[in-house]
């Protein structure tokens, strides 16, 4: 299956799975449901629950026991969104190609939207599954919490917000990108061989392959940031410079920003090296990753 093919089949499966979990946008609060419904099933690659299906490929035959956690990792990356999008924040008026919440509704209605998919994230991640372990699901959701709160995105928010109005040296950089970024994808890569079935060496590897798609990740975001235009990524384009944020173009210039993206794509392949051809659509993505124009 081309990796075209591969995407828009788990994006519709993700997408269609999400519609059916979450309550109808006319079901009360109708706002609230309507503005959730706005910001999760509005576009979007659907790239960390993609990863947790494709994990679960990687190490057995177990795609349908990760579905509800694929799902609310999805949810928990919108959460982020929403709640970056806010004007305390990065005050932005589009996202996936549609209005931010806060701009279709309003801020307070946005900030229960986004708080009301972190805690539904948590509902979804901690439902039993059959043939799993509950020791097993409880050491995904704790992993969640970990890699979305203060040791993770929000820790790596954080960081990021202090960062602003100067220029910080690679190391920084990478420390605040581990956490904001890429803590949520490498979670999505460990949860989703921990839950598919996976030994501890699969479930290593795949962390260590998500960390490294994860930095990949955010260089890129940073480069199209740069390169892309506002229309085709759905988001405000060209921030970073306005903003003066350090970014790894703006630290390294654009072509060396370019490199070290591709040498963690490499990084990322060699961790896929003991897994079968089950594993081709992790290798297709981590491709993907850094050749993305959106
Ligand atoms: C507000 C708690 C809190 C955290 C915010 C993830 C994040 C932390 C902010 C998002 C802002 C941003 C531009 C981050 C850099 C990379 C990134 C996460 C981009 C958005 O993810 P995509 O490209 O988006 O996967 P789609 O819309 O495709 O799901």
């Amino acid at each position: 299956m081309s990796l075209k093919h591969y995407l828009q089949t788990n994006q519709s499966l993700v997408e269609n799975t999400l519609s059916t979990l979450l309550p109808g946008g006319q079901e009360p609060p109708q706002r609230l449901n309507q503005a959730i419904r706005h910001s999760l099933l509005g576009g979007g690659k659907r790239l960390r629950p993609i990863l947790v299906l494709a994990c679960a490929d990687a190490v057995g035959e177990n795609r349908e026991r990760v579905l509800p956690f694929a799902c609310a990792m999805e949810c928990l990356h919108t959460y982020s969104l929403i709640h970056d999008d806010l004007p305390s924040m990065d005050n932005d008026d589009l996202r996936r190609g549609l209005p931010t919440c806060h701009k279709q509704f309003d801020e307070a209605t946005a900030i229960l939207a986004g708080d009301a998919l972190l805690t539904f994230a948590f509902e979804l991640a901690s439902r039993p599954i059959p043939g799993v372990a509950p020791e097993t699901v409880l050491m995904a959701v704790r992993q969640l919490a970990m890699d979305a709160g203060i040791f993770g995105m929000v820790g790596g928010q954080m960081m990021d917000l202090l960062a602003e109005n100067r220029m910080v040296d690679m190391e920084e950089l990478q420390k605040i990108h581990q956490h904001k970024t890429g803590a949520l994808i490498r979670c999505a890569c460990e949860c989703g061989a921990r839950l598919g079935g996976g030994t501890e060496g699969h479930i290593h590897a795949l962390r260590q392959y998500g960390s490294a798609i994860g930095l990949a990740f955010q260089i890129t975001d940073d480069i199209l940031d740069v390169t892309g235009n506002t229309q085709e990524m759905g988001k405000t384009t060209g921030k970073d410079e306005i903003n003066a944020k350090s970014t790894y173009p703006a630290l390294l210039g654009l072509e060396a920003a370019r490199q070290w993206a591709a040498k963690q794509i490499d990084l990322a392949l060699s961790h896929l090296e003991p897994f079968s051809r089950n594993a081709d659509p992790l290798r297709d993505l981590a491709r993907y990753i850094t050749e993305r124009t959106h």
